[in-house]
């Protein structure tokens, strides 16, 4: 028996159900990367919303979460595990999804039904072609060069643009895009890069878009590891019943939304989302202590041999590393977020990332580590830099990653061909190395690219750690 509106009242009264009626919906949110985050977080904060908002799930390339879901009519479960407990409950926010690459007019003509009035994004870092350190449109990228000559799009601002043309022109009017991925500023760097693109497609509807079009910043935050076969074994014991779109999570989450919104929105704070004037203390927390400390687990972790997250934090010296990246370097540069105790976030952090319940593995979290590193560790190292401070902590990890994309099995990551091509033409020193990565992957801001005492710094612990090994380099860091 498999999961679906048919089979759903034949579910355990174990597992949580909402108890709005579907049919009455009208208010739509279309969301764009239907991947396990969003099912897991904003899809469950919508449901939880309890105001009847129905989402329509984009795929923008693979069919896959279309075909585990629709013969499912959209139905999944999410499950929350922690020490052994495990909740679950059943989401019926999701109700079409559809897959840009096969259809994309469809695509466009849900961005553009009036009923959508909030449209959302978990695209990953990659997915808004920024220069990582400039911040500006990859203009250059293949992709983005297409869709700019207006044929069937491929990107976010392929299909934007022509959806907003089109609201433009069937008076469906504005529309708010909500970006949900770990980015500083992610909603103002969305508004920036489509305007960008727009000016070159049509000025008008770029000046239309910034009167009528608004992007709320906001931070993210439920660690949602990709799910296994023995996760999917184990929610069909519980549930009785097959759910082939099954997630298996942690019992946390958090979003933090700026209250800017040109049309209505579910009411997420009814679902303990907090709506509020300036996101960015909560982001920047956020970024530079869980994704940073995430990160420098996946680089140093994997060079000492451990495969998740709960193993690596489990590890003493991961342990102490990374608790002294956030105390002594990554919290001094930090502003004051309303009841963010930096303190308590630490521990917390700490205690999430020992869930052994989750299979969290090291390297989902290396993948793209060039999109990911410039707001999670390298805006850390600038501020501090210009007040005269190192960070040797934070030098270590890069030094890791650094180190890392020279090995055979180096995870995803648009830059992976240019790393290769830097580690093949190394000799004769690794001072060439270091300075090509430095400058010319347009990862590193130009107050770190420019500042050779970083980057002599850099090249010497890189040449140490190449030298003696991972376990040395952490040791004789931490003495
Ligand atoms: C992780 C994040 O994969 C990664 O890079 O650091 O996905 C992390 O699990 C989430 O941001 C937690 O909210």
């Amino acid at each position: 028996m498999r999961l679906s509106c048919a089979t759903s009242g034949r579910l355990p009264a174990s597992v949580a159900r909402p108890d709005e009626d579907a049919a009455a919906q009208a208010k739509r949110i279309v969301h764009l990367g239907i991947g396990a985050f969003h099912r897991a977080h904003q899809a469950v904060y919508t449901q939880e919303a309890g105001d009847c908002w129905r989402i329509t799930g984009v795929s923008l390339r693979s069919p896959q979460v279309r075909d585990a879901l629709m013969p499912q009519d959209g139905l999944y479960t999410v499950t929350e595990r922690f020490s052994g407990s495990a909740a679950t409950r059943l989401v019926t926010a999701i109700d079409t999804i559809l897959v840009a690459s096969e259809d994309p007019e469809a695509v466009i003509a849900a961005l553009a039904d009036p009923a959508t009035q909030v449209v959302s994004l978990t695209v990953t870092e990659k997915g808004y072609y920024r220069h990582p350190a400039a911040g500006t449109l990859q203009r250059d990228d293949p992709a983005i060069a297409d869709d700019l000559s207006g044929g069937a799009p491929t990107t976010i601002y392929g299909y934007l643009a022509q959806a907003l043309a089109r609201r433009r022109a069937n008076g469906a009017g504005g529309v708010t895009l909500v970006s949900c991925d770990n980015l500083a500023g992610n909603g103002t760097l969305l508004m920036r890069l489509l305007g960008e693109f727009l000016d070159v497609v049509d000025r008008d509807l770029a000046e239309w878009t910034r009167a009528h079009v608004a992007a709320p910043d906001t931070m993210v935050d439920r660690i949602v590891p990709a799910s296994t076969e023995a996760d999917h074994a184990a929610v069909t014991a519980a549930i009785g019943m097959e759910d082939a779109a099954a997630i298996v999570t942690e019992p946390f989450r958090q979003w933090v939304i700026e209250d800017r919104f040109v049309g209505p929105r579910p009411r997420w704070e009814a679902a303990g989302a907090q709506i509020v004037a300036d996101v960015a203390p909560f982001e920047l927390a956020k970024l530079r202590l869980l994704n940073a400390s995430h990160s420098t687990l996946a680089y140093v972790g994997l060079q000492l041999g451990h495969v998740y997250v709960h193993q690596a934090i489990a590890d003493p010296r991961l342990h102490a590393f990374v608790t002294r990246q956030m105390n002594d370097e990554a919290v001094p540069c930090l502003t004051a977020a309303p009841g963010l105790d930096p303190t308590a976030y630490i521990a917390a952090l700490l205690h999430r990332f020992a869930n052994a319940d989750l299979h969290h593995r090291l390297d989902q979290i290396a993948m793209d580590g060039s999109q990911k590193l410039p707001q999670r560790w390298l805006a850390t190292m600038a501020a501090r830099l210009a007040q005269g401070l190192d960070s040797p902590m934070h030098l270590t990890s890069l030094t890791a990653w650094i180190v890392y994309t020279e090995g055979d099995s180096v995870a995803d990551d648009p830059l992976r061909d240019h790393y290769r091509a830097i580690w093949r033409n190394k000799a004769p020193d690794i001072g060439r190395v270091v300075e090509r990565f430095v400058t010319e992957l347009s990862v590193f801001p130009p107050e770190l690219a420019g500042a050779p005492v970083f980057v002599a710094a850099l090249t010497q612990a890189v040449a140490h750690w190449r030298a003696v090994g991972a376990s040395v380099a952490v040791a004789d860091i931490l003495a």
